[in-house]
């Protein structure tokens, strides 16, 4: 297709069409959530509602069904407290009491204090947004170019999976992997730090498939998660210790010559250097630091070094530690080493997101005009918010929930609460974060906007139709920050005239076509037409086994187990920051780690009271010798503390967690829980060794019964 019957294209999925098709139509769409699986759905509208969203079924991930979750995306949509105008705060920080104001009152509340805090110091605003829609359109494609126009400060979207994304560069040069569907034909699967079941469940269907078929697999996780229970074999590691792990298994490779040397020798760089350090590491030291036994290490390598194809499945539950980034590139190693890339079911993803041609010029960093404003981390908008000499004086939210998904609650609690402090939130419902709004905005739902999407758990991109109208007075981010850019640079005139670029002006449609390079290879053939035809379509990547002849995407296309521009070239082992053997755990001597359950999506289904029926009250799973030493029963309610705060959870006294290492499940809304805090109030702002991430499970806490 030509450029500008992409552009048609898209603009014709822009629209909302239903009202041409009287009677019950079926609408396509994406699911929006951050998660791997990147759904295709198709939603049911009758009469201008929506009454059934379900799976597509000719979408090969998605295969006609969708999780207990999103089939409730009607009810989470129609749910009586979505926001339903703009309002202003009439109460004290915090308390959530708000009065309806009009959108006209709203931009000019907002326009004015911007400009005024502008005029001072463009680098006191900053955005703050993260995967609540992981759409081009509704996500940075207009709110990025709102904020380089100004100059605000830039935000660093570290809360997830920039360590895993740091690793993946500096070892792979991308953000690319084998394609995860592929699993299907593997022999021998390793689930490393990832709980499909709960977290990837479409995938999980591709991973029983191959067990019918005999594969064998493994769970490499702290407890025994849903995924966990389901494997023939589960190695409970501590928290924290996959680095030595990883080379462990390198170790036995290599003492019983089960490398494949050619593989080395042709496609990769500096194995011997990493090979050296693993021979430091026996499966009898290595079992220490994880604290398992060396029997199971030794068998777990002599099956990794044994079968074929062999399918390690990353998730990003293994980068939220001190070493989270030498995780990733510890166990990405495994494959070259073995030479399982040379299958097409072998090898190891963490992300496919690199797959896509997708333009990080969407969201217009040249509108910066050369300046290059400060970045402030994301996973520590705690200390942010309190310190620093260049005090932040405006916050604009969207797509995230920080005060109940960040870590440090109190902390960043604290900065919210700051009366000189002018904050911005548009939000389907009046979260956490929505309490200290000064001005809460009514966002639309992906029912109601178009969109656009590639995925980090497939190689698809996907469109989103709008299937009904805006609810109430709603309206999408995208035309959100459209509009403030027209009232800003009203006020601003031409003391800021990137806000007057035609960038700020740009449809819907324009966004989305700016999102991807059109003309890549991975768009050849029928890639695009397919898309706009079923509005989902497989990229032409990924296929067969892309790096069993290398062509990884760093500089010499081999597979890069050091890197000497690092203070530590090699992947290290080292302890937590809260190291379950230091003087801290003399105090806390668990260890915490807080994953989501099944039917949350971070914060983001908080407030659905069908799915918080399913997924109970906020509980504790604890081993039963570290219950019993604490006179812990199930069913007690308990705090899960430490200096930093305390979470009152219900007590599940079960072997599924390990000795020494206790589970919350997150991310509940703080006031949805029956003390009023979450477990975001125990974990602490230290960063992970690259891509400074947070380290949510990273953490040390005592459980006590509540007397
Ligand atoms: N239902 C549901 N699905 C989701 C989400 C959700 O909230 N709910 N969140 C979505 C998002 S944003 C993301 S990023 C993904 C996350 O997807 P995953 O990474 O799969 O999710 P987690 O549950 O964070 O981590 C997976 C497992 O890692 C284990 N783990 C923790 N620490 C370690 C460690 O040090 N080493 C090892 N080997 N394992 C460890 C945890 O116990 C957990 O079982 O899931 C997405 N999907
Ligand atoms: N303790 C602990 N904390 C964690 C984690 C953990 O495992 N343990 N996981 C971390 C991870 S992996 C992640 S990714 C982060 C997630 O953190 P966030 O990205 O903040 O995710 P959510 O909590 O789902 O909040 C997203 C918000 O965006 C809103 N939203 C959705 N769509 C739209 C839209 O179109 N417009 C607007 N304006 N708003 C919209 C939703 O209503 C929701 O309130 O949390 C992190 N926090
Ligand atoms: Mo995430």
């Amino acid at each position: 297709m030509t450029a500008q019957e992409i552009r048609d294209a898209l603009d014709s999925w822009s629209r909302l069409n239903t009202a041409n098709h009287p009677g019950i139509s079926e609408v396509q769409a994406a699911c929006p959530h951050d998660c791997p699986d990147t759904c295709a759905m198709r939603v049911h509208v009758e009469g201008g509602r929506v009454v059934a969203v379900k799976g597509d079924p000719t979408h090969s991930l998605t295969a006609g069904t969708l999780c207990t979750k999103v089939s409730r995306y009607a009810e989470r949509t129609y749910h009586p407290d979505r926001l339903k105008t703009p309002m202003k705060r009439v109460g004290k920080k915090g308390e959530g009491k708000f009065a309806a104001i009009s959108w006209d009152e709203a931009y000019d509340a907002i326009s004015e204090r911007l400009a005024e805090i502008w005029r001072r110091d463009p680098q006191a605003i900053l955005p703050y947004s993260y995967a609540g829609t992981m759409g081009q359109v509704q996500g940075e494609g207009m709110a990025g170019r709102f904020f380089h126009a100004l100059g605000a400060s830039l935000l660093d979207r570290t809360i997830c999976s920039s360590a895993g994304g740091e690793g993946l560069r500096l070892s792979m040069g991308a953000s690319i992997g084998m394609d995860s569907e592929a699993i299907e034909g593997a022999k021998l699967i390793l689930l490393w730090g990832t709980n499909p079941v709960t977290s990837h469940v479409h995938l999980w269907a591709k991973i029983q498939k191959a067990k019918r078929a005999g594969a064998i697999l493994w769970a490499i996780d702290p407890y025994r998660s849903d995924s966990a229970e389901r494997c023939h074999h589960h190695l409970a590691l501590r928290p924290g210790t996959d680095v030595a792990l990883a080379y462990a298994i390198a170790h036995v490779l290599q003492r019983d010559g089960l490398l494949d040397q050619d593989y080395i020798d042709k496609y990769t760089k500096d194995a011997e250097r990493f090979l050296s350090v693993a021979a430091e590491w026996s499966p009898a030291r290595a079992a220490v630091w994880c604290d398992v036994t060396e029997a199971q290490i030794e068998a777990l390598a002599m099956a990794y070094g044994s079968t074929r194809p062999a399918a390690i499945r990353l998730n990003y539950g293994i980068q939220r530690h001190a070493s989270g980034g030498d995780a990733v590139r510890a166990v990405m190693a495994l494959p070259a080493l073995a030479g399982h890339w040379r299958d097409a079911s072998g090898g190891a993803v963490l992300s496919t997101s690199g797959w896509a041609p997708r333009c990080s010029g969407v969201s217009r960093p040249d509108l910066l005009g050369g300046c290059t404003p400060r970045m402030i981390n994301m996973s520590t908008i705690g200390d942010a918010l309190n310190t620093g000499d260049k005090p932040l004086q405006a916050l604009l939210v969207y797509n995230s929930n920080p005060v109940a998904v960040a870590p440090d609650s109190s902390a960043v609690r604290r900065g919210f609460a700051r009366e000189d402090l002018f904050t911005v939130v548009l939000e389907h419902f009046q979260t956490d974060t929505a309490d200290y709004a000064d001005i809460l905005l009514p966002a639309t739902t992906q029912l109601e906007h178009f969109d656009i999407h590639s995925a980090y758990g497939h190689v698809h991109v996907l469109l989103n139709r709008p299937a009904i109208a805006p609810l109430a007075q709603a309206r999408s981010n995208s035309r959100i920050f459209r509009e403030l850019a027209q009232r800003m640079a009203i006020r601003l005139g031409n003391s800021c005239p990137a806000l007057s670029d035609p960038a700020l002006a740009a449809s819907d449609a324009e966004i989305a076509y700016d999102a991807f390079e059109w003309m890549h290879p991975a768009f050849a053939d029928e890639v695009v037409p397919q898309l706009f035809a079923q509005g989902h379509t497989r990229l032409n990547a990924a296929q067969g086994a892309p790096f069993a002849e290398g062509g990884f995407r760093t500089d010499d296309a081999r597979f890069h187990f050091a890197d000497d521009a690092l203070n530590e070239s090699l992947p290290k082992v080292r302890p937590n920051h809260e190291d379950w053997r230091s003087s801290r755990a003399t105090r806390y001597p668990l260890q915490v780690i807080s994953p989501p359950p099944r039917h949350l999506l971070n914060s983001s289904f908080g407030n659905v009271a069908s799915l918080s029926a399913l997924n109970g009250p906020p509980s504790v799973l604890i081993h039963p010798h570290d219950a019993a030493a604490r006179g812990i029963v199930s069913g007690q309610a308990v705090r899960v503390f430490n200096d930093r705060g305390s979470h009152q959870v219900q007590a599940e006294v079960s072997d599924r967690a390990r000795l020494g290492v206790v589970v919350v499940f997150s991310v509940f809304w703080h006031k949805g829980t029956s003390g009023g805090d979450s477990c975001n109030v125990v974990t602490g702002q230290a960063l992970t060794d690259h891509g400074g991430g947070a380290t949510f499970y990273d953490c040390l806490v005592d459980v006590e019964v509540v007397t």
